[in-house]
């Protein structure tokens, strides 16, 4: 059952040629995803051969194959971890009874909107993406660029399956209109803030796969947990995908970090601009940038969504098995963050409706924990200096901080106050210029651009010069 079938026109490990109608809606789905792809899809390369891995089993151990593929070509399939047999819902209202394998007719709605929500977000990251193979630093990050563009086409694919084969009409519909909105488009815009703004460069795309996708890790997640099993089941499985694209985004912002330290030393002045870098500060006005846009993704603080998606049973925790409590959280509380005119104090409030707030402390831990590596890089190289998360208050369009101007360091600010330091902590026009100037495209191989280091290691132990896509 763990294997995956590749005989079939639609790679699948849920038996899908048993069921022919499903099988019809996702077949007549196929060639619309193909044609997106097409159209809004990596620009270029689609006809060069990329070093990909393919999913070949839904086991932890060895779940992977790498060789060439010709993206049009990669095998996009419908892969669910295997199932727990026995499993039961593990919070909310339903705790105890068996998990659902059909959708409860109640929370039909609900789990839709939830599951289009997560559905949205992959086609859309693969659009904001589409032009920066053309100034990609190396063929090694080519390569993993791509791989994280082909991933997030197979977790929409995961998303479509579950809309297809337990919503019906309606789930078809949803399908459809996943592969109709634009990132940024004015008039059918993508649901979630962060998937409208734009990734002009190498910088901007290192931070979202870092801050970004790390929010995709923490929802995920919270779904895993969900009494929906084929839910739980396709999410645990994109979590084992989702892992690479976190890798990328934490070692991209350490070898620019590192190669700033490089040339401040041997240059001996913080001002590597001179020298083709990316400088600290720069590096920390982007950083500030996209933390405050993922941090939007988790929603309200006090969020009556939230306790109900809880409460229903379809969205958990993060790690809520691993909690030491009655998973049902009627009479607990949490401290969460709130605004108290002008200074931000903590406030117990009811645990349910602030779920939301929960999940953004797991991740803003662990964004925590990487910025505390990059930081041991800056360290090691003996330079004085240090990057800081901003207060999560900071340039928030979401929840309780949307209406008023925070620091990075949490001071509430009036309006002047915000226009008079605001570009000290956000990209300019000049940044952003600056940055694009460093964009050319460098393939050859073996070779990286001035503005990153070299990886520690390549791919699947093949060496940094390896040729990760032949452009020939
Ligand atoms: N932008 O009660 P509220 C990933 C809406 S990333 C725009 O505060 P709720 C990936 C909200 O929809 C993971 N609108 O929040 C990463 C609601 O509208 P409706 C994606 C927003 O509902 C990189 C209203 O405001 N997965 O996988 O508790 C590359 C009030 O909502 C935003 C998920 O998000 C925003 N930032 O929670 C590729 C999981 N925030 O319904 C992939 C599924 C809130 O009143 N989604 N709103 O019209 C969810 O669990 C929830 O929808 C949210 C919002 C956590 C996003």
């Amino acid at each position: 059952m763990a294997g995956i079938d590749y005989l079939e026109r639609i790679p699948n490990n849920v038996n899908l040629a048993e069921n022919r109608r499903l099988q019809r809606a996702l077949e007549e789905w196929q060639p619309k995803f193909l044609e997106w792809w097409t159209d809004m899809g990596p620009h270029g390369y689609q006809a060069k051969e990329v070093y990909l891995r393919t999913a070949t089993s839904v086991d932890a151990q060895g779940w992977a194959q790498f060789g060439y593929v010709q993206m049009p070509e990669y095998r996009w399939g419908i892969f669910l971890a295997e199932p727990e047999p026995g499993r039961t819902i593990n919070f909310g209202d339903h705790k105890g009874a068996p998990a659902w394998q059909e959708v409860p007719g109640e929370y039909r709605g609900v789990l839709r909107r939830l599951i289009v929500t997560q559905g949205d977000t992959e086609p859309a990251s693969v659009e904001q993406q589409r032009h920066l193979g053309r100034t990609c630093p190396s063929l090694y990050d080519l390569r993993n660029l791509f791989q994280v563009n082909v991933e997030e086409g197979r977790h929409l694919w995961a998303m479509v399956y579950l809309l297809d084969a337990h919503f019906g009409r309606d789930g078809r519909e949803e399908s459809e209109a996943l592969l109709q909105r634009r990132s940024g488009d004015r008039d059918k815009p993508r649901i979630l803030g962060a998937f409208n703004e734009p990734t002009p460069d190498w910088l901007s795309f290192f931070m979202f796969t870092y801050f970004t996708d790390r929010d995709g890790k923490y929802q995920l997640a919270a779904l895993a947990e969900s009494g929906f099993d084929p839910l739980s089941r396709t999410c645990r499985f994109m979590l084992t995908e989702e892992a690479h694209h976190m890798f990328v985004g934490e070692t991209g912002v350490g070898r620019m970090v590192q190669r700033a330290c490089e040339l401040m030393r041997e240059h001996k002045t913080e001002d590597v601009r001179k020298y083709g870098g990316i400088d600290l500060p720069t590096l920390q006005k982007y950083l500030n940038f996209h933390f405050s846009v993922s941090v939007d993704l988790f929603g309200s603080e006090i969020s009556t969504n939230a306790a109900n998606f809880y409460t229903m049973g379809l969205k958990g925790r993060f790690e809520e098995t691993k909690k030491d409590d009655d998973h049902r959280l009627k009479t607990a509380t949490y401290p969460v963050a709130q605004l108290d005119s002008d200074r931000i104090v903590m406030r117990e409030e009811p645990a349910l409706p602030s779920l939301n707030e929960r999940l953004r402390d797991d991740y803003v831990e662990d964004c925590a924990r990487g910025v505390a590596r990059w930081n041991q890089i800056i360290q090691k190289a003996g330079i004085d200096a240090e990057l800081k998360l901003p207060h999560r208050a900071f340039r928030r369009a979401i929840g309780a901080f949307a209406e008023v101007r925070v620091s990075p360091d949490g001071r509430v600010l009036s309006e002047a106050e915000w226009d008079a330091n605001k570009h000290a902590w956000l990209p300019t026009e000049d940044d952003q210029a600056y940055v694009q100037s460093l964009m050319h495209g460098v393939t050859e191989r073996g070779r990286f651009a001035n503005w990153i280091a070299p990886p520690a290691r390549g791919i699947n132990g093949q060496p940094l010069d390896f040729e990760y896509v032949r452009l020939g």
